[in-house]
């Protein structure tokens, strides 16, 4: 899973993907400006205790990709240009983190010079919106001339879909609130079209505005709720300073500022839930492990995540759920109690379960 911090520059992008990644910052070495991306464990507190139970050789996390994108700056015109760079820097990501500035800092100018989380909101929105409906209306007209000149059935079947599409666009609604089945999904996803993303906006506040947050959160949330955007607050300065400390250290200082969940556990929490995601586990003497996979994954589709030849070789999973596993203690407990069960390809992973794949 990859996940993209985007937004305007200043907005505090890199202050959140250092914290996210736990790279402390170099005062002497002047902030670069480009792509970096970092791999991220998902901290996990149902695989720490099966770690403890099983004590084995290895413990890996489940992991997150999450890449910190150059801000968009403001042009000779004054206005912010979205560049063709930046574009292609978003299509590859599963989901979006749009982060936008509720910080004052005098020190470090927004880009157009406003202290406004729902303009920026609406700002980039725009701008993806009338991305797409320029795509798309290149992309009907190609569909329609080769439609023309080859007699293609899958041709014929997406034009519909595309026109869908664009009406749905000119309504100035972004597509991922457009009801579109699995089959016209597919037929998408190779556009890689911006308004399609799962979307969630982070914004950024600083100490001062702290007993402002709720009421902030509350008002954009309200606004953004129609397109589907999930909002989070976050402290980008606050939260870099504390991810410096021991974890001890970390939890005095939480309380202290009145922060329940850190940054990285609600960037995180959103990205499972805006991917329809969920962990499930292996587990044994060598290791334990979190995987992640799509909330309606099979049995086999499951395997499949784990390797491609346990999907292909599949006979049955051995399934035992977290909360049953860690009432009876063990696997042999688990089977006198009867929550121990054997499935087919087809069962429907919870979330939690422990598996064992049976395979040949
Ligand atoms: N006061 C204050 N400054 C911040 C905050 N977040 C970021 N900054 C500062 O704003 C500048 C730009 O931040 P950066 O993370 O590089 O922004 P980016 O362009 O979005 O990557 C840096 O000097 C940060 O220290 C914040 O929450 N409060
Ligand atoms: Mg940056």
């Amino acid at each position: 899973m990859q996940i993209g911090l985007i937004g305007l520059q200043g907005s505090g992008k890199t202050k959140l993907f250092n914290t996210l990644a736990g790279i402390e910052e170099n005062p002497e070495q002047p902030r670069r400006n480009e792509a970096q991306i970092e791999v991220v464990k998902v901290p996990d507190e149902r695989l720490d205790k099966l770690t403890e139970m099983f004590n084995p050789k290895k413990k890996v996390n489940a992991t997150i990709e999450v890449y910190d994108f150059p801000g968009l700056q403001t042009g000779d015109d004054g206005k912010v240009r979205i560049t063709s760079q930046f574009l292609q820097n978003v299509r590859n990501n599963d989901a979006l983190f749009h982060v936008v500035r509720q910080f004052e800092n005098p020190a470090v100018p927004h880009p157009l010079n406003r202290i406004d989380p729902l303009a920026d909101i609406e700002f980039l929105e725009t701008e993806f919106l009338l991305t797409d409906m320029e795509f798309l209306e290149k992309h009907k007209e190609r569909l329609e001339k080769d439609i023309k000149k080859i007699k293609d059935d899958n041709l014929k079947r997406e034009l519909p879909v595309i026109e869908k599409c664009a009406a749905h666009l000119e309504e100035e609604k972004p597509l991922r609130t457009l009801a579109l089945t699995q089959d016209e999904l597919k037929m998408l996803s190779g556009y890689q079209l911006l308004t399609l993303k799962p979307m969630a906006v982070a914004i950024n506040f600083d100490e001062s505005s702290i007993e402002k947050v709720d009421e902030i959160v509350n008002e954009i949330q309200t606004a953004v709720a129609e397109r589907q955007i999930k909002v989070i607050p976050f402290f980008a300065e606050i939260e870099y300073e504390m991810s410096q400390l021991s974890e001890e250290d970390r939890a005095v200082f939480m309380e202290d500022y009145g922060i329940r969940e850190s940054a990285l556990s609600k960037i995180l929490r959103t990205s499972y839930e805006l991917l329809g995601l969920q962990s499930f586990f292996t587990v044994g003497e060598d290791e334990c492990r979190a995987w992640t996979i799509k909330k309606n994954y099979t049995a086999q589709q499951a395997a499949g995540v784990i390797h491609t030849d346990f999907f292909n070789r599949f006979i049955r999973a051995e399934v035992v759920s977290y909360d049953d596993f860690v009432k009876y203690g063990s696997f042999a407990s688990c089977k006198e109690a009867g929550v121990w069960r054997l499935e087919g390809k087809e069962y429907i992973v919870n979330d939690g379960d422990i598996l064992n794949i049976r395979h040949n």
